[in-house]
């Protein structure tokens, strides 16, 4: 642990390392369960021949006490992480969705929380019969068919995974330990790092035991910086995965140059970048114009302006007709329709003009190209080195 002038603030604060934080704040008790429970799932897909990405998804909680009444939060809903998911499934991967607790989830996202609830899509048979019969509205089935088809092909196949955590502390824990879980996947284990992590807690020494109590005039809270944990994972934890970060700012002028420090700290193939308000209709792919491995350059879209010599960015976009029916759709009321629609035994997608066009779609797209080549680098390396 090292003391360090905080940038920002006059105080003075400890910054951990990512070894002090695993040393020194308590790990959650059921990480070893759900280390087994990975360990096995990636067993089963290794043989299988198949890919797993591993999906981070919502907020972080950082408790003000350790009997909490009291937490700091953050707005993510676990939209990007539990759409991406599917995606990812229809496409063939195996998905270890680890999830903020009660945030959106892969197929339930379409009926769960506000949005479309389940309940206004059921209804109670007309013909009287013991015990009385519920059936889907006609005009529901014909949205909640094909979801309901890609949950149970995912079930059947047991390629969905869904680990929770709710603080910070155990996000970090749980990333580490999943992380050592894929290994065995080597480049065939792609990471999408798209929960919205606190980069600030406090550490468990500091944390109050009970309820803190009013009564003493303000309150003051100093919290540590979490340890940058991006660059243990490249370097060590795993080393040949595949490691797509995401970037929110809510200064769009920022996004790109911290995408690229991002690239250079920690060394890893990917970041997208997001602005908050503009974060469902357009993101930014930042790269390294050569990967680490030097076989294998980094397949880019049309690169623009602001490129460089090292770094390539792309932007996805939806088009404009795709922003105005969403949008249209989300003003008038009506249900958030599922926009893709997946054969169970294929992946054709099926979108019609009920359906929302998500640019996870596109980004998912996008991602399995740079996977493509990021495992046919590896195969390179490895003939070349016979
Ligand atoms: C994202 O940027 C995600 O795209 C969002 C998705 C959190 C904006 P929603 O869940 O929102 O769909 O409502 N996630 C990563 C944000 C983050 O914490 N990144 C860290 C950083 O910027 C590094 S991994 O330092």
């Amino acid at each position: 642990m090292s003391t360090t002038n905080a940038e920002s603030s006059s105080s003075t604060h400890t910054s951990f390392s990512a070894e002090d934080f695993f040393a020194t704040q308590p790990a959650p008790p059921q990480l070893g369960e759900f280390g087994r429970k990975a360990q096995e799932f990636v067993a089963k897909h290794v043989q299988d021949g198949r890919r797993v990405v591993l999906v981070t998804s919502g907020g972080t909680t950082v408790p003000l006490e350790k009997n909490v009444v009291r937490f700091l939060d953050n707005f993510s809903a676990g939209t990007r992480g539990a759409t991406s998911a599917e995606y990812f499934l229809a496409q063939g991967y195996a998905v270890i969705f680890m999830h903020r607790q009660h945030s959106l989830q892969p197929y339930t996202r379409h009926y769960s929380h506000t949005t479309n609830p389940f309940l206004d899509l059921l209804q109670e048979d007309p013909q009287p019969s013991s015990p009385a019969r519920i059936s889907v509205e006609e005009d529901q089935s014909f949205h909640l068919l094909p979801v309901l088809r890609a949950y149970h092909s995912a079930r059947s196949k047991g390629t969905l995974l869904q680990l929770p955590f709710t603080t910070v502390t155990e996000y970090l824990f749980m990333l580490r330990e999943m992380a050592i879980a894929m290994k065995p996947l080597g480049r065939q284990g792609m990471y999408y790092l798209a929960a919205a992590v606190s980069d600030f807690f406090i550490p468990s020494t500091r944390t109050s035991e009970h309820k803190i109590q009013s009564g003493k005039g303000s309150l003051l809270i100093e919290m540590d910086q979490v340890p940058k944990v991006l660059k243990p994972m490249v370097e060590r934890w795993a080393p040949e995965g595949f490691v797509v970060s995401f970037k929110l700012e809510t200064d769009e002028k920022l996004l790109i140059p911290k995408a690229r420090q991002a690239l250079q700290r920690y060394g890893h193939q990917c970041v997208i970048g997001n602005e908050l308000n503009h974060r469902k209709f357009e993101v930014v792919f930042v790269e390294r114009k050569f990967s680490k491995s030097d076989l294998a350059p980094v397949p880019n879209g049309p690169a623009n302006d602001s490129s460089t010599d090292e770094f390539t960015e792309a932007w996805i976009r939806l088009s404009e007709e795709d922003k105005k029916m969403n949008k249209s759709r989300t003003l008038a009321g009506s249900a958030r329709r599922p926009s893709h629609v997946f054969e169970p035994h294929g992946s054709r997608p099926w979108r019609g003009k009920f359906f929302e066009k998500e640019i996870e779609e596109d980004i998912v797209e996008q991602l399995l190209k740079r996977h493509d080549q990021w495992i046919a680098g590896g195969e390179a390396h490895k003939s070349n080195d016979r």
